[in-house]
């Protein structure tokens, strides 16, 4: 098991090290326009730090709101908060100020640090905002933003001597259901997941070069961007855009070697097979929500590569259940990975026989702690996470996605996956995105129905509504076919992309 020391900065580990020990000219991260090695980092981070302490009155645990796309001052803004003894609340950059303000008041926001390009919506919330006096702007151009303050000040700062047990991570999540909850990380979680899945599953080299499209504000992107790739001394690649087309540019313009990106992105980059064949990409990793068989075959047949899979949670911080290239199994997540133990439980919290559908429940060195959440009570129940994910295991272990556990539609007595009916209709070759959900029904309790974005000159017709039943019906089980087909437009994602399943069942 991991052994941390009574007091641990998870700064002085990621950043300060590698400039102590001879590493600072080397490339730390890139954006457009900029290149930043570790020391030019570390130069950053302290001043603002010196910001933070002399001129905003930061004291060790006060909590400082950071808002901008990921960009290297966001990176800058998060160390040095690290360095002060704070504890960062990065929030998304398409927040309205209704859910900034949500945070700021749970999460008793004193100071902020905003890229001036978004600080419309934190003028907004401010006012509702008792608590919160300190906000300094970035990446802007007045001469009191937070660049001319830090030009008063040193580039070296004393981190502060936090314990391994301090918070220093307040990352909310909206999770697929409603009202925001804050989960809190120590400054040991960061190390501890710097120390479970990079070097027993990803494995990545310090001359690897990161890129993806996560938000830092979700820990998705945190790790995957900034963290794993600064625990072995390699780069990472900031993008303020990362659609496909952006991502793809990126990756060919810094050959970039390691891709973090969700399911939704690797299916439209895949149709790009030309630009992607002999890339520089060595690593792909996909994780935010479950990938489809379909998905992955796709990708290796367009790259030749094996994706990574994983699923993480906010509340455990990052990664828990993966399996690296040569594990790799189509239709399942892998296994947990070293460090942390997961199992399928029934609602006694018993485990259930292999192949039995039941909750995903798991423990580590990572766990739930929302801030003054009464939801604490059900999502640890006697030492287990239990994630909200339904899984099953094979007989060899392997743990297999189901959906959420509101996810699960009862139709005539049948359990029925909404992911399931999902990953048979993406395989239709006229299916762009959907989305499955139970809707109820007099006959059989409930009914599944799908929302369907179809490709572009496909035709929405009742045609074609048969011809994707038919299809389903054909490839998985036939009582799961979708009895109710909706085309649309778009389909509702939060912003790391996650398919909103309860927005689509409020609008049936
Ligand atoms: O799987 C996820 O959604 C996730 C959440 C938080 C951190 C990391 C991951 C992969």
């Amino acid at each position: 098991s991991l052994q941390f020391p009574a007091q641990l900065n998870c700064a002085t580990e990621l950043l300060d090290r590698h400039v102590a020990e001879g590493r600072g000219d080397r490339l730390c991260l890139q954006a457009e326009g900029m290149r930043w090695t570790y020391a030019e980092l570390q130069a950053h981070a302290n001043r603002i730090a010196n910001v933070l302490v002399k001129d905003m009155g930061l004291v060790p645990g006060n909590r400082v709101l950071l808002r901008s796309a990921n960009n290297p001052m966001l990176v800058a803004c998060w160390f040095a908060v690290m360095k002060a003894g704070g504890i960062a609340v990065a929030t998304m950059p398409l927040l309205r100020a209704k859910e900034l303000t949500q945070m700021a008041v749970k999460g008793e926001v004193t100071h902020a640090l905003c890229d001036a390009r978004l600080a419309e919506e934190l003028k907004r919330a401010q006012p509702s905002c008792p608590l919160l006096t300190q906000i300094r702007y970035f990446n802007g151009t007045p001469a009191d933003g937070l660049e001319a303050a830090m030009a008063t000040h040193p580039a070296t700062f004393d981190n502060v001597d936090t314990a391994s047990d301090d918070t220093c991570i307040l990352a909310f999540t909206s999770g697929t259901t409603g009202e925001p909850k804050g989960t809190m990380h120590f400054h040991r979680d960061v190390m501890a997941i710097c120390a479970c899945w990079p070097p027993h599953i990803l494995r990545p080299t310090p001359d690897d070069i990161f890129i993806g499209s996560p938000p830092l504000a979700f820990t998705f992107g945190l790790g995957g961007l900034v963290l794993f790739p600064m625990s072995v001394g390699a780069s990472a690649v900031l993008l303020e855009k990362a659609s496909p087309p952006d991502l793809l540019a990126a990756v060919q313009r810094y050959g970039a070697t390691v891709l973090f990106t969700a399911p939704t992105s690797y299916r439209v980059l895949a149709q790009q097979a030309d630009a992607l064949r002999g890339s520089t990409l060595r690593k792909c990793v996909s994780a935010g929500e479950a990938l489809p068989a379909a998905t992955r075959a796709l990708w290796k047949q367009a790259t030749g590569i094996e994706l990574i899979d994983g699923i993480g949670a906010t509340e455990m911080l990052h990664i828990f259940i993966s399996a690296d290239e040569a594990h790799a199994r189509p239709g399942a997540t892998g296994k947990a990975i070293p460090g942390y133990v997961a199992r399928v439980v029934d609602e006694a919290g018993e485990p259930v026989p292999a192949n039995t559908v039941g909750k995903l429940a798991v423990k580590g060195p990572t766990g739930c702690r929302y801030l003054a959440d009464v939801r604490q009570k059900q999502y640890v129940k006697n030492g287990w996470n239990l994630t909200g994910d339904a899984y099953l295991v094979d007989d060899e272990g392997y743990f297999h996605y189901q959906s959420r556990t509101d996810d699960m539609i009862i139709s005539s007595g049948y359990n029925i996956a909404s992911p399931e009916v999902e990953d048979a209709l993406l395989l239709h070759p006229q299916v762009a995105e959907c989305g499955v959900i139970g809707v109820a029904d007099a006959e059989r309790g409930q009914i599944v129905k799908a929302f369907v974005v179809l490709r572009p000159g496909a035709e929405p017709t009742e045609a074609m509504v048969t011809e994707l039943q038919e299809f389903v019906k054909a490839n998985v089980a036939p009582y799961k076919y979708p009895r109710a087909i909706e085309f649309r437009s778009t389909l509702p994602r939060t912003e790391t992309g996650k398919l909103q399943r309860f927005r689509l069942r409020d609008k049936p």
